[in-house]
């Protein structure tokens, strides 16, 4: 198996996802007093509440965007593969990126993918068919990744919201929950002085694409052509995904290979399906929605 020589990152099953989920109006619980239907109407009301709660979450996660229907994925692994971007020169100086805007242009539109992100990940394909041809690594792996870790860069882990900036790095960066051990997270000792994650004491997945420290070390490229590899950079970032992935030899096109390297980036079943299932709603130009 292709993942048993790759030393699994010290990821926290789930870092991001448990954080993802909005905490939803707050709980006030206010005294009853007087007569007693204060209480059955307060009942009813947190029943009518959830009911809108549930309504509203499915509406943000289910509904096909405007003109759309949503057709359900196959549960296939590996994902089926999205058509590749046009064929660019990844070793031009700068940006190179930039060249598919107008690949990227329709399916942002489609998939709702940022657009910037969409350019990145193709970018980053297409560099990784060049310099690992036989790992079949394909543009919807990455931006399925991109989609479970942080929303495509969209997502802080901090109950408020990122963007990407023009040079593709989010504002505010994206900076994760302390690995301390707590929480569900594992216990991952400081290793970059605090220099990616502004923690000396102990280690914090950050960027788009979620890397810790060390990971980062070992898997992070330049892709925008600034000469820095940059976690939170989300053309460097897809590009050190796309490392992650490929590496110990796998293949994408098989089930094998595929699962070793999602697993490689998170070890978690839940993760795998998440992943997949984005993938495969990529590849057939729709939103993903979980
Ligand atoms: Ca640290
Ligand atoms: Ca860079």
């Amino acid at each position: 198996m292709t993942n048993q020589r790759a030393p699994l990152p010290p990821r926290a099953p789930s870092a991001h996802s448990a954080q993802s989920t909005p905490s939803g109006p707050s709980r006030r619980r206010r005294a009853a007093r007087g007569c007693g239907c204060v209480g059955l109407v307060a009942v009813t009301l947190a029943v009518v509440l959830t009911v809108a709660v549930v309504a509203w979450l499915l509406s943000i996660n289910q509904a096909p965007g405007p003109g759309q229907q949503q057709e359900p994925a196959p549960a296939t692994m590996p994902p089926a593969a999205a058509p590749n971007p046009p064929a660019i020169d990844v070793n031009a100086p700068g940006r190179t990126s930039d060249q598919l805007a107008e690949w990227a242009a329709p399916i942002s539109e489609q998939t709702r993918i940022p657009a910037q992100a969409l350019r990145a990940y193709g970018n980053a394909a297409l560099i990784a068919q060049e310099s690992w041809p036989a790992c079949h690594l394909h543009w919807n792996t990455l931006a399925g990744i991109g989609w479970v870790e942080t929303r495509h860069g969209t997502y802080s882990g901090r109950f408020d919201s990122s963007a990407l900036n023009a040079q593709g790095i989010p504002e505010p960066e994206i900076i994760g929950p302390a690995l301390d051990g707590t929480g569900g997270f594992l216990l991952v000792d400081d290793t970059d002085a605090g220099a990616l994650d502004h923690d000396t004491r102990f280690d914090r997945a950050v960027g788009p694409m979620q890397f810790i420290p060390e990971s980062w070390g070992r898997y992070g490229r330049d892709a925008d052509g600034d000469g820095a590899a940059n976690p939170q950079q989300i053309d460097d970032a897809a590009l050190g995904a796309a490392n992650l992935l490929c590496a110990f030899g796998r293949d994408l096109d098989t089930e094998e290979g595929w699962r070793g390297a999602i697993a490689s980036y998170n070890h978690s079943s839940d993760y795998l399906a998440k992943v997949r299932d984005a993938a495969a709603n990529y590849a057939m130009n729709q939103p993903a929605h979980r």
